[in-house]
């Protein structure tokens, strides 16, 4: 049975990355650092089955301690300070979590188990303004916020441990993917609730950023596929995951408020507070090199995704809302 390491477990990809390995017969072991209320929520049907670490990606020794306890044949390194718009007003924070707390993670994984896999997710921000379209892996990385600058760190050290000690370290570079479980300050989880909300009678508008902004947009349970491919492997190397259609923010508002009989701009009002000090004007992945080599495949398309998401959130907003009114009788 082969054993995986998975940081941010409880977050979107993690807790898709775990069901696979899961289904595949793997014994997978989670790093969670403490939170004071329960985050659960993502991995609610699988939290018996993930061997539990307590961790903190910031602090090396308990990470060494990880490594040590679930002895991995793999590791998915996906903690990080991931919503690109926090990393503003929270620099080092982001610049500790995401960019210097990979090396902590090589090293533990260099000091303890040298041979497991590493896999490290990095990012198309890493691209941030456009010199070339579509983006492929030879693309010069001009990142646009401190969260894209940390993830280029990440991705350099990353291929630096792998020239340097020899070691199976590849970086998959993901393009925006998506999900019910997308956290909600994510644009189109942001949307997907806001349609449900506001198609339900609970809210009366939407405050929105730059709607003009292009993204390449696929289904996180697909791409986490890919990371696990990344890893079955020979040689290691980095890949670039992205579905080759971009959409624009605009196109996703139409999408999903058109999906429940609405019109968006009857409900959408730009709030400056969404629009950041710098834009990432365009995103478009090219994956040949992960279609050939990889074999991978991208099985849902940006309108089943955002349908999907719609979906997801008018069951549990309509279950939120009954409960409320429920309240009201008492
Ligand atoms: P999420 O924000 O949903 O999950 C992040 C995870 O990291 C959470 O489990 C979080 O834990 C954990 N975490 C954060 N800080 C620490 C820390 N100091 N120690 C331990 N764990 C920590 O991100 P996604 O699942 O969307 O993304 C996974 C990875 O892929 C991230 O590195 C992200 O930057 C990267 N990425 C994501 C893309 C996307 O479109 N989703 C595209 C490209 C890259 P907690 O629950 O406690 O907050
Ligand atoms: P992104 O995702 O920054 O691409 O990073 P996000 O969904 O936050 O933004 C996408 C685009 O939508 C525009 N936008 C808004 N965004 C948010 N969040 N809220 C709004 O109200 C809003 N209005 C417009 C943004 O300006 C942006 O152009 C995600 C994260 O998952 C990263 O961790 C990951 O590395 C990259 O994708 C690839």
């Amino acid at each position: 049975m082969k054993r995986a390491l998975i940081t941010g477990v409880t977050g979107q990809d993690g807790s898709y990355l775990a069901e696979f390995l899961l289904e595949k017969g793997y014994e997978v072991y989670g790093l969670r650092r403490r939170t004071s209320t329960p985050n659960f929520e993502n991995v609610e049907s699988i939290k018996d089955k993930i061997r539990w670490i307590s961790g903190d990606l910031t602090d090396l020794a308990s990470l060494i301690e990880a490594v040590r306890i679930s002895d991995p044949d793999e590791v998915y390194n996906l903690a990080a300070q991931s919503f690109v718009a926090a990393s503003w007003p929270q620099p080092l924070t982001t610049g500790q979590i995401t960019a210097i707390a990979v090396t902590n993670m090589l090293e533990a994984v260099r000091l303890v188990k040298p041979k497991a896999k590493f896999y490290q997710a990095s990012s198309s921000e890493m691209f941030g303004r456009v010199v070339e379209t579509p983006q492929k892996e030879t693309t010069p990385f001009y990142p646009r916020s401190p969260y894209g600058v940390a993830k280029v760190y990440g991705h350099w050290i990353t291929v630096n441990y792998r020239e340097s000690f020899n070691m199976f370290a590849c970086s998959g570079i993901l393009f925006n993917h998506e999900s019910p479980r997308r956290g909600l300050e994510f644009v189109t989880r942001k949307v997907s609730d806001g349609v449900a909300r506001i198609k339900l009678g609970l809210q009366k508008e939407l405050r929105m950023g730059n709607l003009d902004s292009l993204r390449d947009w696929g289904f996180a349970g697909d791409y986490v596929k890919a990371m696990w491919l990344m890893l079955q492997q020979e040689e290691p190397d980095d890949y670039v995951i992205s579905t080759g259609e971009m959409h624009s923010v605009k196109e996703l508002l139409e999408v999903a408020f058109s999906y429940v009989g609405l019109d968006y701009r009857d409900y959408v009002v730009i709030d400056p507070e969404f629009v950041r000090p710098a834009e990432v004007d365009l995103l478009l992945g090219d994956c040949s090199k992960a279609k050939e080599k990889l074999g991978w495949m991208l099985e849902i398309g940006f309108k089943e995704l955002i349908h999907m998401m719609v979906d997801a959130d008018m069951k549990r907003v309509e279950i939120e809302k009954k409960n409320k009114d429920l309240l009201l009788l008492i």
